[in-house]
């Protein structure tokens, strides 16, 4: 067993950008270098452009803009914007979610797979179960879950699953979350001009948006996702480009929302389909997935994942790929002109995300079976078009064992302990490893990619030193994906970690990386630390777990980050969130919030550095419970 490496990974991505060259492609690499330097005001978020008396930029010889704004204002009103930003695009997600749930029918496009998680939920929010049809109880559910987005009064429902020492803290602080529009909405308000601009309040509005997500849109997001699709088991799957088959048919899910790469994989499977596709001279139709689409999708039916966020362009450049097919978010608009220089057709789904040089067919959960053979078709009829001299699919790929949702790692972990844990189906046979010190504690890999680090070099190397430490990784989003390709999700990777930590690998039959799924589905480590404090007795924020996200570039992933350390979990970025430009926000965020939420955050670029951080936290942790 051997890992792939970044270099590996680097040199497959320069033979594609020599078929780029050819074609005369653009690509993220060299747009880089013509955005590089990046502007300083914005990098230490010191600009601010939310009236037109703007822009204004804080200098030593201008330290306030014209309406009197000082850099701490001005930052902190950006980080609230850049918050509220992220809260809605999970939780808008999570809105669809519900609605695809409220559009499921016994002879409909959805149906309800795993009805036991729906009535649980029913009887959570206190919903009658008893003598209701699976559906019409599906439609009640999925109609309070769309309450929850524009409720006039009280706090998210979930929120009551979090410890009662949790629950608490967001009393007492304030920072329980509304409704998840209001939430938005507030942090709009707030930050428009003339109205907040003392850090404190920004901050404290930015975490109460960031549960918002968390505890609500996401957590809708991910729970009705499995009530629709399954809750995800351990399987067996592959990453990297290499998982594109040449001879056929190749379509790419790209995006977020499961309703549609659902769709697409079904029909992908459909014997007429395939006797379709092998008529027009390919042997099959391959899907795989980029970005969080793709955890989805490889999470429940175990199909393969093509890359993460800064491959997306890759897949493209293979030459071999006959449609790209996008719904929401993290999607380059540079798919477009880029596919215009391949036979590849970018299809866009989504209202919410249309883009030039694309095909828009427009995908909704009444329409979605015809949509989506629609799609499916009209890859196979590209298989033609294809320029043979162009394709190159590099012979790069790992296996992966995923699906590890909270439910799943329950699962595995029970009976992994010599001594006697008397309750099976709980946390506690992981709290036991985690108190014996066979495995040392857990981090939280989260987020994306992003060109100001070297491409999947952080998320690698630290899991490489956290396993080699007996620290167990859960990961999720483009991290998880980083860990596929390079291997770490093959249970052979045991052999990486620490002689605790493989053990308990051996013994409950698991890889040291565990994929939790998407980025919504960061929910479930919520869930899964909640589980842990009130199966010890414990609070959230005594335990030895921190979230990391070294390469996170986009708003969602400042969203997470409130989210995790207002749930009491230290936070640790390898990307500044456009902060350095104040002080005061700087020491709020790493620091001052300590006194809210007992948790913040810590940024540190120097990889090497963030990866000790972490590991001295866990260590101090550990030590303060005298274990
Ligand atoms: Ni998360 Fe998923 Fe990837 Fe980042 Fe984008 S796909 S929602 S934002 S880039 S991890
Ligand atoms: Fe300038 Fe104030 Fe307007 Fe911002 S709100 S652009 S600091 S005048």
């Amino acid at each position: 067993f051997k890992l792939t490496t970044v270099e590996e990974f680097e040199a497959a991505t320069d033979r594609l950008l020599e078929t780029g060259a050819k074609v005369g492609a653009d690509s993220w690499q060299l747009r880089v270098k013509n955005q590089t330097p990046h502007c300083k005001f914005g990098e230490q978020g010191i600009c601010c452009r939310i009236c037109s008396m703007g822009p204004c930029r804080i200098t030593p010889k201008a330290p306030r803009g014209i309406c009197g704004c000082d850099a701490h204002g001005i930052v902190g009103r950006n980080y609230l914007k850049f918050t509220a930003g992220g809260a809605a695009t999970h939780s808008d997600h999570g809105r669809e979610i519900c609605h695809t749930l409220y559009e499921s029918a016994a002879d409909g496009n959805y149906k309800v797979k795993d009805p036991d998680k729906l009535i649980r939920i029913a009887k959570e929010w206190g919903i009658e179960t008893e003598g209701k049809d699976i559906y019409e109880l599906a439609h009640e559910v999925a109609e309070t879950g769309l309450m929850e987005y524009g409720k006039p009064f009280g706090t998210q429902r979930f929120l009551k699953r979090a410890p009662q020492t949790t629950q608490d803290i967001w009393e007492k602080e304030e920072i329980a979350p509304r409704a998840i529009d209001r939430e938005v909405a507030t942090s709009l308000h707030m930050s428009h001009m003339g109205c907040s601009s003392l850090p404190e309040a920004l901050v404290r509005q930015s975490l109460r948006a960031g549960l918002s997500d968390g505890w609500g849109g996401s957590m809708m997001g991910t729970e009705f996702s499995d009530v629709l699709f399954g809750t995800p088991k351990p399987i067996d799957t592959e990453a990297n480009l290499g998982v594109m088959v040449e001879e056929n048919v190749n379509i790419v899910v790209h995006g977020h929302d499961p309703s549609l790469s659902e769709m697409i994989c079904e029909y992908a499977d459909d014997p007429e389909m395939i006797a379709y596709a092998k008529e027009m001279g390919a042997k099959g139709i391959t899907v795989s997935g980029v970005c969080c689409t793709s955890n989805e999708v490889a999470m429940r039916r175990g199909i393969p994942m093509a890359g993460n966020f800064l491959q997306q362009e890759n897949v493209v450049l293979t030459g071999a790929c006959e449609a790209i097919v996008v719904d929401v978010q993290c999607i380059f608009p540079a798919l477009g002109p880029l596919s215009k220089c391949f036979h590849t057709k970018f299809i866009t789904t989504s209202p919410i995300a249309q883009m030039p040089d694309s095909e828009f067919i427009r995908f909704n959960s009444k329409t979605a079976g015809e949509n989506a053979k629609a799609i499916v078709k009209a890859a196979i009829d590209n298989f033609k078009n294809r320029k043979p001299e162009l394709v190159h699919i590099p012979d790069m790929k790992q296996k992966a064992t995923v699906g590890y949702s909270v439910e799943a790692i329950v699962k595995v972990l029970d009976g992994v302990t010599n001594t006697q844990v008397d309750e099976t189906g709980t946390t506690k046979p992981l709290l036991e490893c985690i108190t014996s010190g066979v495995i040392r504690g857990a981090v939280a890999m989260v987020g994306c990619n992003n060109p100001k680090i070297r491409p999947d070099t952080a998320h690698i190397e630290l899991m490489k030193k956290c396993i080699a430490n007996d620290i167990i990784i859960i990961a999720s989003g483009c991290s998880a994906q980083a860990a596929a390709k390079a291997g770490l999700m093959d249970k052979s990777a045991k052999d990486l970690c620490g002689a605790g930590l493989k053990r308990v690998c051996e013994l409950a039959d698991i890889p040291p990386v565990l994929h939790m799924g998407s980025c919504v589905d960061i929910s479930r480590m919520m869930i899964l630390a909640a589980e842990l404090a009130k199966d010890s007795g414990l609070k959230i924020s005594q335990l030895p777990v921190v979230g990391c996200a070294p390469e996170w570039m986009s708003e969602k992933a400042v969203s997470i980050g409130n989210y995790v350390v207002s749930t009491g979990i230290d936070t640790f970025l390898g990307v500044d969130p456009y902060v350095s430009g104040s002080s005061e926000m700087a020491e709020l965020l790493t620091g001052g919030i300590r006194d809210w939420v007992e948790a913040a955050y810590t940024v540190e670029t120097d990889i090497e550095k963030l990866v000790d951080l972490m590991i001295e936290r866990i260590e101090e942790k550990r030590e303060a419970l005298g274990i």
